[in-house]
């Protein structure tokens, strides 16, 4: 039995994955007893109201006529180095490394001088380590944060692997994957809502991402041109919003297949659209570990993705998707239309696809691996104190 922490978790609110791994985490972890402080801008958009122990401490951004950029990364330090001393936490966890590492790292200091220590646990997601935190500018903070974390986990092994290439690390970092609920992720039957969006018996074409230029979402459309124009009856789903929604609805009307393509925005609960899906379709760019893939996995929905970062991992050796080389909208194409086209080859990679995020991925195997480090993280910071 594992004792019950008090944990501080902070993470980026909006829209994306290390914010929803966050969050469920926090949930997760709160169910089995912690007691859990987030620290944020704004509420998680996964965490809809505050409930047994779970806390919620807003980072209030000060604003002064000097300030062009008003200083989030010292707002949130003072916000933590409160909460630690009067919530009196044991750890913090950051999701995320930019600026959130820096931060916790420099509340960490403060406390010490007030006779505190608070571990920090920064666990890397993606683009913090793989595009933004090798920006000149970011990568000797990056550097400097992992280093004097406590403890640092990377989502998969790939991520791993790039932050000791990218980063001159001295310690080790652990892979704790991305995990899945796949009690509230799974295919409940949904026919009506199916047939509501598609009365003619269309397949169903999912992609779920932040519009990011890297998620590659006019590759998504151009697919579904291809398929269209060879005469397969489809509707894409596209859900989600970011910066390049507008350029991928212009791609869509150029091509004329916009009426084909319903664009929902942000959706929650996404496990609902998902579970109408036939193909889930992800030709993104860079990916550490691709939590909106396992997501529909858990849904038995088959993925047609690149080979890329920890996709290959998160498919392992299974028939739970398709990997596809970056940019061949011919391989995602192709792949996609023998999914939509066999109905037994989509029977039986449905059916991998739910084995993999049950048997690999699910939370009831992932979150005590989170709490076993604590522990460790923990323990090896008395010596601290
Ligand atoms: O870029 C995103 O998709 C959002 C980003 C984030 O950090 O918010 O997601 C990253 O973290 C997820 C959760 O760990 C991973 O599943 C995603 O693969 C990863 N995204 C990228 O690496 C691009």
């Amino acid at each position: 039995m594992v004792r019950p922490l008090k944990i501080g978790i902070t993470c980026y609110p909006v829209y994306g994955g290390s914010g929803v791994v966050a969050t469920e985490l926090g949930k997760a972890l709160a169910l089995r007893g912690h007691q859990i402080h987030f620290i944020a801008y704004s509420m998680p958009f996964r965490l809809p109201h505050v409930r047994q122990n779970i806390f919620f401490h807003e980072v209030p951004i000060t604003t002064y006529p000097l300030f062009q950029y008003p200083p989030y990364s010292l707002s949130l330090t003072g916000k933590m180095v409160d909460v630690v001393r009067f919530e009196k936490l044991d750890v913090l966890h950051v999701h995320y490394a930019i600026p959130h590492a820096a931060s916790a790292v420099m509340a960490r200091s403060i406390l010490r001088e007030k006779g505190i220590y608070v571990p920090v646990v920064t666990t890397l997601h993606g683009t913090d380590i793989t595009i933004v935190g090798q920006d000149r500018s970011f990568a000797p903070v990056v550097s400097w944060s992992i280093n004097n974390s406590d403890g640092v986990t990377a989502v998969s092994d790939y991520l791993r692997q790039e932050t000791l290439l990218a980063f001159d690390v001295r310690g080790d970092i652990e892979v704790i994957h991305n995990f899945i609920d796949t009690e509230r992720f799974r295919r409940p039957e949904k026919e009506h809502f199916r047939r509501a969006l598609c009365p003619k018996g269309e397949k169903i074409i999912v992609h779920v991402s932040n519009f990011r230029a890297l998620k590659n979402a006019r590759h998504v459309v151009d697919v579904f041109h291809r398929l269209h124009e060879q005469g397969l009856a489809l509707k894409l789903l596209l859900v989600g919003d970011g910066p390049e929604r507008g350029d991928t609805e212009r791609h869509a009307r150029a091509l004329g297949v916009y009426d084909g393509i319903r664009f929902l925005g942000k959706q929650e609960p996404v496990e609902e659209i998902l579970s109408v899906a036939d193909v889930f379709l992800m030709p993104s760019g860079s990916e550490s570990f691709g939590l909106a893939a396992l997501e529909a996995m858990a849904c038995g929905v088959p993925v047609v993705c690149t080979e890329i970062g920890g996709l290959p991992e998160l498919i392992g050796d299974t028939d739970a998707g398709f990997l596809c080389r970056l940019g061949d909208v011919d391989a995602y194409t192709a792949r996609t239309r023998q999914l939509l086209t066999d109905s037994s080859l989509h029977a039986h990679m449905a059916a991998a696809a739910r084995r993999r995020a049950v048997e690999h991925f699910d939370e009831l195997a992932i979150i005590p691996q989170y709490e076993s480090f604590y522990e460790r993280v923990v323990e090896s910071s008395l010596a601290f104190v």
